[in-house]
């Protein structure tokens, strides 16, 4: 497999242009090495020092994970004894820490996404961030951009924000901003194209599957919100499971070393997704920096690197620099983000809740106190409650239906209102649909502290204003549906749909969805419950789009309501919305298609071969971009949403600004850098006298001859340390630094026409007026607060980026000499202003 995987990698090189059906990805190397520009001079200055110190035992330590339930966190490395520094801790989920107790489950991402507020993702993400700093974690495994969802039905888009790129870029920016100004390292994930669960990892005879993309949807679309993420300093990224051009994507040396290291310039390390590593050294040059959780399998006991890895540089086929080049950017993030005065001790652990328990579990090793308990939750649920109730999109709303106003009665009908039987937490990583849904399933989780469901929150509010109030949890009990209902001002009926990640399957939903209807008999129900109650108002949580054209067209359905997975203050949030203590203004961050052959893309759920081939035919028409180039109509439209009051747009005025030309970045890189010197003795390299080895656990010491004369048919290059032509997109963190360079200032007038205070969302598109351009494609929003009557003015600086087209010929970002027009409106659909960009 060592071999025969660099073989692989080799094998790539000869082929180019080849169709998408089963494209190769384009050999890149030397890696790029960490130059320490863009904001990360001061800590790569201090992981220069750290590092030169280093023997090469601890410099591999550093780089490799310790192995599945080696240590207390969910992925640990090595440590390095000599100098006191325990091994690194990284920890799930992008919406709070997995695996623990007294910790908040916040909102999904999707949820966040959907109040447009960037503030709100920038406040989630340091409350977050400061939680995992708390408990001891060096790294959250989050924020996620991959799958952006291409796929309506994949199983993990909750766990990202939206397929808008643009959406997904601020929101990753500003997830990461707020993560590392707590003191932790935030990962961006997957890199890249994971757009669905089924056959993501091999298994048996049959491979991962490879996403297929041309290089331009490549930049306009998969790759821009990582740009984003690398613009704003983000410490680590996380490659994906899936293939790319048939190269996964931990060896890649295309996505790797041209995109994310050269082109985007990325200073900071590469993680692999757990057992998403194949290769040794083909890994090592592809550049890959950290491997996790270090061991070839789960529990396997060996590893690619480690020892191998020692070995490798031992036996001179890896170089030092390359090594060097790990460590420095792994240390680096460390530095950046401030871990060397915010790091605690590791005070929990991801295997037990037990204060007592085993801090080496899978050898049952070191019985000692593995978890404190500290509460780590601060004031958050006010915000995860207000992120809950901004991100509930209104879809429908008529005769004044909402905001429930002291209603004499009211009924509360399905089992997602209620409370799981089982208890908050009785399904493993949330592996099941019982009782309210608020979060989907699988490692991108976390513990519920509490949940609020629905009916606890709506009956307690109906208490207050002496509202007689009746529930039903039973989805399938019509005769007490329809007995609690009778004679009520309103039936509010609870649905949901849920997905999660490939490892779980729940109800014969193995990650990704089989349908986009509702669970558990909740469309039938909500038809019952319509076909008898005048004023039925519907609440769905959802990971994502479902067919609703029912709802929408049925006239006794009065309101319709997307929750989405809104975390522990679930049934609190929707209450606010519903009373009207908070004027909904979320926008849906999806296309609602009225069937599921609507969206045009959708997750392969039978590979067709041992070799599933996934060519994105369809460029960059995901989502709203190919509902529009197809004129389909849509249910309810991306960026649609309504709220209590209304809004108009006026006045929209266009400054063209002067920033120069664009100028590709030109140059070399300086040649390759190593620090300290290592002892190539590999004598020295043995376990020490008397070590004691804990079983199956990932170490760099070699009890093993060492090879030293195999044949390698490694790609030309690999080893060059000379110094490196730049690319003229790159030079700087995200890219070329002129493409956030200001070509117009965009202005709007928005008023607030109705009669109470409420938020509105402007929106900003752009037609690019290319042949093979979408209609229009998002760039830039805002919430505006707004009181009866009065108006503010909406403002976007758009840039160079935001009017570019990629050039796959001069691999930069051209202006294409196509007429742009610039929209401005509350919706993809509703853009009552626009004018030319000249
Ligand atoms: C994948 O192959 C296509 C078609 O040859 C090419 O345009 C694209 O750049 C390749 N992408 C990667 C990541 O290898
Ligand atoms: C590598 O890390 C392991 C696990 O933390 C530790 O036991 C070992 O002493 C470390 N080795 C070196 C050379 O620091
Ligand atoms: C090692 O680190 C721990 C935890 O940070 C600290 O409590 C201890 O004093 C340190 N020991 C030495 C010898 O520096
Ligand atoms: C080194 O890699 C080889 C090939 O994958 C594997 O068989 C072996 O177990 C690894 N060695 C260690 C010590 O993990
Ligand atoms: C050096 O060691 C690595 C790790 O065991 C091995 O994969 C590689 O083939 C060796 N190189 C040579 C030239 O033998
Ligand atoms: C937690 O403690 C209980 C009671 O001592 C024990 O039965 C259980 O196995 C422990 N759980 C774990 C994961 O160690
Ligand atoms: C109404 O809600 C309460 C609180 O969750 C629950 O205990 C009860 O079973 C529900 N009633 C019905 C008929 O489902
Ligand atoms: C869709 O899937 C859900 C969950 O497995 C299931 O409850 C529902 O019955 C399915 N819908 C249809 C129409 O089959
Ligand atoms: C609407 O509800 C009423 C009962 O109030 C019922 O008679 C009527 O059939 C319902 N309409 C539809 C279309 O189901
Ligand atoms: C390698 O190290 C061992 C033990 O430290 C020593 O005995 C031996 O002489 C060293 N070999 C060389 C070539 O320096
Ligand atoms: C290196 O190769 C030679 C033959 O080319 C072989 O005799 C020798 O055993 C090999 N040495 C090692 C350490 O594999
Ligand atoms: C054992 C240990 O170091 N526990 C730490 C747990 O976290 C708290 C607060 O974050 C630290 O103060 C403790 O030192």
């Amino acid at each position: 497999m060592w071999i025969s995987s660099v073989a692989t990698v080799t094998g790539l090189a000869a082929v180019a242009n080849a169709q998408l059906e089963h494209a190769l990805s384009p050999p890149h190397y030397p890696s790029p090495w960490m130059r320490g520009g863009n904001g990360w001079q001061d800590a790569y200055a201090k992981a220069q020092s750290f590092v030169s110190q280093l023997t090469l035992l601890e410099k591999v330590n550093l780089t490799t994970g310790v192995g599945w339930e080696g240590q207390q966190c969910v992925g640990n490395t090595g440590s390095i004894p000599r100098l006191n520094f325990t091994g690194l801790c990284l920890q799930d989920s992008p919406l709070g820490i997995r695996d623990t107790d007294f910790n908040s489950a916040f909102p999904s991402g999707m949820n966040t996404a959907a109040t447009w507020t960037t503030r709100l993702f920038k406040s989630r993400g340091n409350a977050m961030g400061s939680e995992h700093r708390d408990k001891g974690i060096d790294a959250q495994l989050g924020p996620v951009a991959g799958p952006l969802g291409r796929s309506p039905a994949a199983g993990r888009n909750w766990e990202g924000f939206s397929p808008d790129p643009v959406l997904t870029g601020v929101a990753m920016a500003e997830t990461i901003k707020g993560i590392q100004d707590a003191g932790v390292i935030a990962t961006a994930k997957h890199y890249i194209m994971n757009e669905q669960e089924h056959n993501r990892e091999n298994s048996g005879s049959i491979l991962a599957y490879s996403s297929n993309v041309d290089d331009k949807t490549m930049h306009e679309l998969y790759l821009w919100p990582f740009a984003d993420s690398v613009r704003a300093g983000v410490g680590s990224v996380m490659c994906s499971y899936n293939n790319i051009n048939n190269s996964f994507g931990s060896q890649n040396s295309y996505t790797l070393n041209y995109l994310l290291k050269n082109e985007l310039d990325f200073q900071g390390f590469v993680v692999s997704d757990w057992w998403a590593h194949h290769s040794g050294v083909s890994s090592v040059f592809a550049g890959l920096d950290m491997t996790m959780a270090g061991d070839q399998g789960l529990a396997s006991g060996n590893t690619y690197w480690g020892s191998n890895l020692t070995a490798a540089v031992l036996n001179g086929t890896i170089p030092q620099w390359r090594l060097d080049d790990m460590v420095v950017r792994i240390m680096s993030a460390y530095y950046k983000v401030g871990r060397d005065t915010a790091r605690v001790p590791i005070n929990f652990s991801s295997w037990s809740l037990n204060t007592t328990g085993y801090i080496h579990p899978l050898a049952s090793e070191g019985f000692q106190t593995i978890n404190e308990h500290v509460n780590v939750q601060g004031d958050h649920a006010n915000l995860i409650r207000e992120i809950g109730g901004a991100s509930t999109v209104l879809l429908k709303n008529t005769n004044n239906a909402l905001p429930l106003k002291k209603p004499s009665s009211i009924a509360v009908i399905g089992e997602d209102a209620h409370d799981n039987p089982g208890g908050i937490n009785s399904c493993s990583d949330r592996g099941c649909d019982q009782g309210t849904l608020a979060m989907g399933w699988g490692s991108g989780t976390a513990n519920f502290p509490y949940l609020i469901a629905p009916v606890t929150a709506l009956s307690a509010r109906a208490a207050r204003d002496q509202t007689a109030f009746t529930n039903v949890s039973n989805n399938y009990d019509f005769d007490a549906v329809t007995k609690a209902v009778t004679g009520t001002d309103a039936a509010i009926v609870f649905g949901n749909a849920n997905s999660g990640e490939a490892y779980i399957t729940v109800d014969g939903n193995a990650g990704d969805r089989n349908n986009l209807t509702l669970w558990g008999n909740a469309d039938a129900l909500i038809a019952h419950v319509a076909s008898i109650h005048p004023n039925t108002i519907v609440v769905l949580h959802t990971v994502g789009a479902v067919i609703v054209e029912e709802f929408k067209n049925h006239p006794n359905i009065t309101a319709l309501l997307w929750a989405g997975i809104p975390g522990q203050e679930s049934g609190n949030a929707i209450t606010d919305i519903l009373y009207g203590d908070r004027v909904p203004s979320a926008k849906s961050v999806f296309t609602w298609g009225k069937q599921r052959e609507d969206w045009g893309t959708d997750v392969v759920y039978t590979p067709e071969s041992n070799t599933p081939q996934q060519p994105y035919n369809e460029g960059v028409f995901i989502d709203y971009r190919h509902f529009d180039a197809q004129n389909i109509e849509p249910s309810y439209e991306f960026g649609f949403g309504l709220s209590y009051t209304n809004f108009s747009y006026s006045d929209l005025k266009i400054e063209k600004q002067n920033p120069g030309p664009y100028e590709p970045t030109t140059g070399q890189t300086s040649s390759a850098p190593t620090f300290g010197t290592i002892d190539l003795n590999a004598t020295d390299a043995s376990f020490p006298p008397g070590f004691h080895v804990v079983p199956l656990y990932i170490y760099p010491y070699i009890n093993f001859p060492i090879p030293r004369n195999q044949t390698l048919d490694l790609p030309a290059g690999v080893s060059d340390s000379s110094p490196q032509p730049k690319l003229p997109a790159g030079g700087s963190g995200g890219g070329n630094r002129q493409l956030w360079d200001v070509m117009y200032i965009v202005s709007a007038t928005v008023t607030n026409t109705g009669s109470v205070k409420g938020t509105e969302i402007p929106q900003l598109y752009i037609c690019l007026g290319g042949p093979s351009d979408p209609k229009i494609v998002l760039r830039g929003f805002d919430d505006l607060i707004l009181d009866p009557n009065e108006s503010e003015t909406f403002t976007y600086q758009v840039t160079r980026r935001d009017i570019s087209n990629w050039d796959t010929t001069t691999q930069n970002w051209v202006v294409s000499d196509s007429p742009k027009t610039v929209y401005v409106g509350s919706s993809s659909r509703n853009l009552p202003l626009q004018g030319g960009l000249p």
